[in-house]
């Protein structure tokens, strides 16, 4: 776990795209991500409307979308991004070699490299991944880039734990600079050699225990003492019976107060 603030964490990491967001949440004062799946970019745009004021990020998964185009979805939501100063993170979750990550970050219908900041990867196909998603993203942008891997996973029964999570972390090493951090549960450290990760983590939820599906929600306070630097909170704020004028507010607030809670404590 960093015991460091936000704003001490920008000046020295190793990834600009880190840099970038560690900065902005100190001057935001917040560390709300906010995991926007639904069908219509009406609604997706509606939501980023409401909940931008709140957050720092805004996770998405444009594959969801029924009417996804360039110009009707991703102009509107890089117009919100820079109306409320938050960043965009692709949860495309990549996961073939890096040849065939490449293509499919920088091209299809989605062109992601153009748009998101942030995207994430599973280890399982080696680091050629890294490499893959790292040429893209500097053919596709001028922007910078970061990159998640995926180091352990909410759902139940998920097979990312042990020594798989420790090989994920090690493999993270090979480009500091581009691998920004981790989308994790816990404290997946690999700090020694200095770099100084972020932690990501969904599967949190203030009212509910867990969905039909296999999620598992846990509290702020229990992720964000731990290791948590981003709570990543999806139908929180805009489940069913849920206001997200209100609730983006309410969990921006608990991560806030937990995180200034973690520094006091040291
Ligand atoms: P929820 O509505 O808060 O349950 O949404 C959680 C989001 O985070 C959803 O987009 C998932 O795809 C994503 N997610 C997750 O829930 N758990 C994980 O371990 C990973 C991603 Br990785």
């Amino acid at each position: 776990m960093s015991t460091k603030s936000y704003k001490e964490r920008a000046k020295s990491h190793s990834s600009p795209c880190a840099k970038k967001l560690l900065e902005l949440m100190h001057n935001k004062k917040t560390n709300l991500c906010a995991s926007v799946d639904v069908h219509t970019t009406e609604e997706l745009l509606s939501l980023v409307e409401t909940l931008g004021p709140h957050i720092c990020l805004l996770k998405t998964h444009v594959d969801i979308l029924t009417d996804f185009t360039y110009e009707g979805t991703v102009i509107p939501l890089k117009k919100l991004a820079e109306k409320h100063n938050f960043m965009i993170f692709e949860d495309r979750k990549f996961a073939d070699i890096g040849n065939t990550v490449k293509l499919q970050y920088a091209s299809g219908v989605h062109r992601i490299a153009e748009w998101a900041d942030i995207t994430n990867a599973h280890g399982i196909t080696g680091p050629g991944v890294i490499a893959g998603l790292k040429q893209a993203a500097e053919e596709a942008s001028n922007d910078v880039r970061g990159l998640l891997m995926l180091a352990e996973l909410s759902s139940k029964g998920s097979l990312a734990y042990g020594e798989y999570t420790h090989k994920v972390v090690e493999m993270a090493k090979v480009d500091p600079s581009f691998v920004m951090g981790f989308i994790a549960q816990s404290d997946v450290g690999g700090r020694e050699e200095g770099n100084d990760w972020l932690i990501m983590t969904p599967g949190v939820g203030l009212d509910e225990k867990g969905d039909s599906l296999g999620q598992q929600y846990r509290t702020v306070d229990d992720v964000v003492s731990g290791s948590t630097d981003i709570i990543i909170v999806g139908r929180g704020l805009y489940g069913s019976g849920r206001n997200p004028a209100v609730e983006g507010p309410r969990y921006r607030k608990a991560g806030w107060d937990a995180y200034i809670k973690r520094l006091s404590s040291t």
